[in-house]
């Protein structure tokens, strides 16, 4: 049905949600929360064996933010097949309600794998005659518009016309902000750089729960084994990212709220590291989740 040998098209991803969400109806939902620029359907799967729903922590896991970072998109399916089909990691769902989106950007996704591998941004109409689309990490209404976002409609870091001027930041904002009360971890998976990246992005300031989400982002590193992680806050580890959707994630309270930047140097990974990449993912995650299922 899906294997993690090689990158998938969108169908083959969205048909792999299906037929998750129809194998297992008792823990497998798929919520869709609204459609992209070129009508796709943005999916978040609910992972959950609980009898009461929406009662216990949840953690948050985003990919393909960017459309050229396929191992985004990979690693996020991978861990929806851990989670759902592996009997061995059933503890992870004792306690916990998992929303992951595997893809953030279904539109870009598509036109990297048709038009141009190396496609960031979503696909909209930006006013521009010559170039398409806003980068979604910097579309979010905090910060929007500061250092580290563009207003040239042609670079990679295009802010969009506004904040939440596009449908797929519009669709993720308003589904987070309805379980915002419940997600304690978010993740946002993006490549490259081997990174475990903590707000602030928009200026060099620290949240006042910093050293805490810090404690968690260092144990968390030190499980990987295959590829290591340096932790920093985007601006000390890369650069400033006004409007990127992790500091709306910790604006409106969540508490662990993590960007990480996956291996290793190249947006383009070759097929065969999907598989060690995201086997060295899990004893991270599973110390991420650990940590807030004891959340009350
Ligand atoms: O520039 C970005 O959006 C991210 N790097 S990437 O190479 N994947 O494009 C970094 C953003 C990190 N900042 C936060 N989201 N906090
Ligand atoms: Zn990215």
């Amino acid at each position: 049905r899906m294997d993690w040998m090689s990158y998938h098209r969108l169908d083959d991803i969205y048909g792999y949600l299906n037929y998750l969400a129809d194998t297992y109806p008792n823990i497998v939902q798929l919520i869709n929360i609204g459609a992209s620029y070129e009508n796709r359907t943005l999916y978040v799967v609910r992972i959950s064996n609980s009898s009461k729903p929406d009662t216990q922590p949840a953690v948050w896991i985003d990919g393909g933010f960017h459309a050229r970072e396929w191992i985004t998109h990979a690693l996020a399916t991978y861990i929806i097949q851990q989670l759902v089909e592996e009997p061995a990691n059933a503890k992870l769902l004792f306690n916990i309600d998992w929303y992951i989106m595997p893809v953030v950007n279904p539109d870009g996704y598509e036109y990297s794998h048709v038009i141009n591998r190396l496609w960031r941004r979503s696909r909209s109409n930006t006013g521009s005659r010559r170039c398409q689309g806003v980068d979604l990490n910097r579309n979010f209404d905090f910060k929007w518009g500061g250092p580290g976002s563009s207003n040239n409609p042609c670079a990679d870091t295009f802010k969009g016309s506004k904040a939440f001027s596009e449908p797929e930041a519009v669709a993720y904002s308003k589904f987070i902000k309805s379980k915002s009360n419940q997600i304690k971890l978010y993740l946002s998976l993006h490549s490259y750089g081997q990174l475990i990246l903590l707000p602030w992005g928009y200026e060099r300031e620290y949240p006042s729960d910093y050293n805490e989400t810090l404690a968690l982002a260092n144990l968390a590193a030190s499980k990987f084994r295959a590829f290591s992680y340096r932790v920093g806050t985007t601006v000390d580890l890369l650069y400033r990212a006004s409007g990127n959707s992790a500091d709306w994630a910790k604006s409106i309270g969540i508490k662990y709220v993590y960007t990480v930047e996956l291996p290793i140097r190249g947006f383009v990974l070759p097929a065969s590291f999907i598989l060690p990449v995201s086997k060295d993912f899990f004893p991270a995650l599973d110390v991420l989740a650990s940590k807030i299922s004891t959340i009350p």
